[in-house]
């Protein structure tokens, strides 16, 4: 089956031009101006842009967080995700602290086989460092998981600063890269301590008790520690001017640094957390915690800049009845926001339209850098013969107001409730088929799959 998409314009990392695109099956066979081969179909698509598939590579579905688990598992989010034009999402697979690496892999492909919408890949988180968990690193690689997460905050997760720096330098030698949360926990935990001392119990305390300047120092180390093991490294959701400074002084010494930032660290802005509704409040609780205009505004400015490479959601999703777990104690508030099927109208609305970054920004941010990133590209990231036919149709003249009601996510609140877009989604292509249609998603059953990806080439 060959559709030819007539009239549009196509976005790439390098900029936007008039073209058509031909698709043969799961595939792109020519992308020119008027192309003038034979189709069995013709889609009409003047006057909008064509952004390749959009990937999400932080994710978090089907997660035990907290004596709970997100809401999304990988039906529903990677429903919701298909519907917001993700082709692609990379989920985070996570053993528990004494389990295998392989143990974590196969568990993840249980959650998600089968059962996912959209194209799928995993990192691999590493809780632990041993003999064992180093052996195991090889065949992550042979079984197409090239990139790993590690955290330098949440007990159950973290790992020190030595096996962080001896994980870093086997990955260094494997050829891998590895996203890290970046928050000091010790302090934090000091913090916490003291606000539950004098009583102050409230949500209002989450961002208190993280400041940004604690994410910049664990920024910073983190940095300090990659030097030593001579090893790329991501810094996910970043949120502050201070940790991006560190970021700064480190690819000043020469260093290989990647950048992802969020929506919700554009978009929303702490003063959220102080509603005196506990619900209203709780809902935007999460790690590290929203942040001030100002932030944002730095944020913007690095995008523009090309200073942050990706920007990706961190979707960990939990109903307001699993917020209200911490309604006596925010310590206990499931951290995590949706935002999978809201990523590319939000960044089109809110950055492409407002000028603040160009449709080719956007593409790189969104498709063509994660896809490089983690070893994707140019199977994925670009509108190109031989790419996948993964396409998202973008009409700037459809514009609508964000409302919960209208998402499917599994949760019953959106964080950008009320938000206008400028623009909208039209159509998602997942390898050559039509897969949404003006927000209705068509496809019946799950049919993403699983991507054995290679390695960085960013
Ligand atoms: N932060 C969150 O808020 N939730 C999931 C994991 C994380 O790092
Ligand atoms: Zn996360």
């Amino acid at each position: 089956m060959r559709t030819l998409f007539k009239g549009g314009t196509v976005v790439s990392g390098a900029g936007a031009k008039r073209a058509d695109v031909l698709t043969d099956g799961e595939k792109i066979l020519a992308v020119g101006r008027n192309l003038k081969q034979e189709a069995d179909a013709v889609t009409d698509v003047s006057g909008c842009l064509l952004f390749p598939g959009f990937i999400d590579a932080h994710t978090h579905f089907d997660l035990d967080v907290a004596g709970t688990t997100t809401a999304d598992d990988f039906y529903t989010g990677s429903r919701a995700a298909l519907r917001g034009g993700t082709t692609t999402v990379i989920d985070f697979a996570c053993p528990n602290k004494g389990e295998s690496l392989h143990h974590g892999l196969e568990l993840w492909h249980r959650k998600a086989d089968g059962r996912t919408f959209c194209d799928y890949g995993f990192h691999m988180t590493i809780d632990d460092w041993n003999e064992s968990i180093r052996s195991e690193l090889p065949d992550m690689f042979a079984q197409g998981v090239s990139s790993f997460k590690m955290y330098m905050t949440y007990p159950a997760m973290m790992i020190g600063d030595r096996d962080m720096y001896w994980a870093l330098k086997e990955l260094k030698a494997l050829g891998g890269i590895c996203g890290v949360h970046c928050e000091n926990a010790g302090v934090i935990d000091g913090m916490i301590a003291e606000y539950k001392a004098a009583g102050e119990l409230g949500p209002d305390s989450h961002p208190r008790s993280r400041p940004p300047y604690l994410e910049a120092e664990a920024v910073g180390r983190l940095l300090r520690i990659a030097q030593a093991a001579n090893c790329p490294v991501v810094i996910v959701h970043l949120t502050n001017h201070e940790a991006l400074r560190e970021v700064e002084h480190a690819r000043q010494r020469g260093q290989r640094v990647y950048v992802e930032t969020c929506p919700q660290y554009l978009l929303l802005d702490e003063s959220l957390y102080f509603n005196p509704d506990f619900s209203t409040a709780a809902r935007y609780v999460c790690a590290p915690p929203l942040r001030s205009r100002t932030e944002q505004e730095a944020l913007w400015r690095a995008l523009r800049r090309g200073e942050i490479q990706t920007v990706s959601t961190d979707h960990c999703s939990f109903t307001l009845a699993q917020k209200d777990m911490g309604r006596a104690d925010f310590t206990k508030i499931p951290g995590g926001l949706p935002g999978v099927e809201t990523r590319g109208e939000l960044i089109w609305s809110y950055g492409v339209a407002k000028r603040r970054i160009t449709p080719a920004r956007m593409c790189r941010l969104l498709s063509e850098n994660p896809a490089r990133l983690y070893g994707l590209f140019p199977r994925k990231g670009i509108l190109w013969p031989g790419s996948d036919a993964d396409i998202v149709v973008y009409d700037p003249g459809l514009s609508h107001v964000i409302q919960a009601e209208d998402c499917v996510a599994n949760v019953d609140y959106n964080p950008y409730e009320g938000f206008v877009t400028a623009g909208g989604i039209r159509e998602v292509w997942l390898r050559g088929q039509k897969a949404v249609d003006r927000g209705a998603v068509l496809d019946e059953s799950p049919r993403g799959r699983y991507m054995a990806r290679g390695k960085c080439s960013l």
